[in-house]
């Protein structure tokens, strides 16, 4: 059992008031420089660098420190075309007969369609699952906690670090998917949460002319 003498001292080296405004404006302005990304290069990306942001992914904070994820890396061109093709399958559906008139009128700015050539195109697809439990060597069930928000809260420290590391991604919600669980043969404790191209952007990409919410309408103060 762990007690509070088995802690360790946490010493992050200390920065003034000025460096810290300075700091938290240029990240600021920094990250919202990153967009999602349709069109993707095949310009081919180094495993070392996917390890690295699936390793900063890795850092988020969790339930009970579960770290209830896996992240599948795929580059094989054989798998990314069965993802698309299944993929493509549920769009389509999706498109035609699925999603509301007032969904594909709130996704018209983004001009997307049953087709997912970036399923293809990008040298990279991260495949995230949470596990809703774990099981130990016994093959007994164990809890996770809170296993949505943490793994939510992995994905994010994963596009910044994939926005860092020069690369786009686009995180992509094809629905159902459950073919994911099949085609990567993941075991049953782990679920599909998201579908993530990393790569370069195409030399030509595109992105819609959005724009974010100022802070009066995401934020409220209690001073
Ligand atoms: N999953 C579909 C539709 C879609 C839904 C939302 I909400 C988006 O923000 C974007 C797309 C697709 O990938 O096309």
């Amino acid at each position: 059992m762990m007690s509070k003498e088995d802690f360790i001292a946490y010493n992050p080296i200390r920065i003034d008031a000025t460096e810290s405004l300075y700091k938290s404006e240029i990240y600021y302005k920094w990250l919202d420089t990153r967009r999602s990304v349709r069109e993707f290069s095949s310009k081919p990306v180094s495993k070392e660098v996917i390890k690295n942001v699936i390793k900063s992914a890795s850092t988020a904070p969790s339930g009970a420190h579960k770290q209830p994820w896996t992240f599948c890396a795929i580059s094989d061109p054989g798998i990314k075309t069965s993802i698309r093709k299944a993929a493509e399958k549920e769009e389509y559906t999706n498109y035609h007969k699925r999603m509301s008139q007032e969904w594909l009128s709130d996704l018209k700015q983004f001009g997307t369609n049953w087709e997912k050539p970036f399923l293809e195109v990008a040298p990279w697809l991260i495949a995230v699952f949470y596990k809703a439990f774990d099981v130990n060597d016994k093959g007994e069930k164990l809890n996770n906690y809170y296993v949505k928000e943490s793994v939510g809260l992995a994905c994010g420290l994963l596009l910044s670090a994939i926005h860092n590391a020069g690369l786009c991604a686009l995180t992509h919600t094809p629905s159902p998917m459950n073919f994911l669980s099949r085609i990567l043969n993941r075991p049953k404790n782990e679920r599909p949460f998201l579908l993530i191209p990393v790569g370069y952007p195409a030399e030509d990409c595109m992105v819609p002319d959005l724009q974010r919410k100022p802070l009066e309408l995401i934020a409220a103060w209690y001073e």
